[in-house]
């Protein structure tokens, strides 16, 4: 466990200090990763200093609801493309990376500071390619970036919205599978404070609400699914349809309703590139699995992209990995 009085001391003078304060929230960027960013944007307001969110994902690769959050969101706060961030970049620039610590997941990777003038708030494992940061927060064990930085508002008293406050239940959501999975006593008493705040779980679920179309590609993508063995399943998409990697994780998400300790769900994401979302309920380590072929993630979710590989090449690949060493405690 982290000291998170710490971050809050030393990133609020760091804020102070710097010129301005760029939030880099993670590519095909979600729920957590928008909500936690907004938050932050708060923080540096509060504190009278500029910011600015950069997301880079094309629109229509951007989940309905977190299209409308960002929307809603842009009235009060700076949220800009790479392009245009770079036409405002200026000296003494503070990064702050949320829901991510790796370099490839940003979209400005090359743009990075030295060391200094980084600072991480995340909750997924790292590895070597994550970002060289002097202050940083990274705990596995919390829920969601959200649950972070709301624990960094409610400790610098700011006053949180209810839109907001919306916003980073919508992360925590996300993050625990609407509550029901990796949700500590903690987590809960962060959702007390933004239900204080005014947020509704109602709205949230709105945000949550399925385009119809996508969520009828998400059906399609569970009815393929195969139990490999009684408690794993795997979907191994129509080699000739292209998915998104959010319908992938949402197939795999969709299978935790069954009797099943973990899901897989493999389909083409582009041209010769084959992804594979995982998913776990706790007995499988299935970040561990996705190291295995070259991915990444934690106990309870997990991915990674293969290239030049078919589907079925994929799922041969995955089915040689799951071992009964991937259980936990086994
Ligand atoms: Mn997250």
């Amino acid at each position: 466990m982290q000291d998170i009085k710490n971050l809050k001391i030393n990133m609020e003078q760091k804020i102070l200090e710097s010129s301005k304060v760029v939030i880099v929230p993670h590519n095909n960027i979600d729920f957590d990763a928008i909500g936690s960013a907004i938050g932050l944007s708060l923080i540096t307001k509060k504190l009278k200093k500029a910011s600015c969110i950069v997301v880079n994902d094309p629109i229509y690769k951007i989940d309905h609801g977190v299209q409308l959050i960002i929307e809603e969101a842009k009235k009060e706060f700076s949220i800009i493309n790479r392009e245009k961030y770079l036409e405002q970049a200026v000296s003494d620039e503070l990064f702050i990376l949320t829901d991510v610590n790796k370099s490839y997941l940003i979209s400005l990777e090359d743009k990075l500071p030295n060391n200094e003038n980084v600072i991480i708030i995340d909750h997924h494992a790292t590895d070597d390619n994550t970002v060289d940061s002097s202050i940083k927060y990274i705990d596995t064990s919390v829920s969601s970036a959200s649950e972070i930085v709301t624990k960094i508002l409610c400790m610098s008293k700011i006053k949180i919205q209810q839109e907001i406050a919306n916003y980073l239940l919508a992360g925590i959501y996300l993050d625990t599978n609407k509550l029901s999975k990796n949700a500590s006593s903690e987590t809960m008493r962060i959702v007390a404070k933004l239900m204080e705040c005014g947020a509704n779980l109602n709205t949230v679920t709105d945000f949550f609400t399925e385009d119809f179309i996508s969520d009828r590609r998400v059906q399609e993508l569970v009815n393929r699914a195969k139990m490999i063995n009684l408690s794993i399943a795997i979907v191994s998409a129509d080699e000739e349809e292209e998915y998104t990697r959010e319908e992938l994780a949402k197939a795999a998400d969709y299978l935790l309703k069954y009797k099943v300790d973990a899901s897989f769900a493999i389909g083409n994401i582009d041209d010769h590139i084959v992804s594979i979302s995982a998913r776990s309920k706790e007995r499988v380590d299935v970040g561990q699995v996705m190291q295995q072929l070259e991915g990444g993630g934690n106990q309870y979710s997990g991915a990674t992209k293969l290239k030049d590989c078919t589907v079925e090449e994929a799922t041969k690949r995955l089915k040689k990995v799951i071992k009964p060493s991937c259980y936990i405690n086994s």
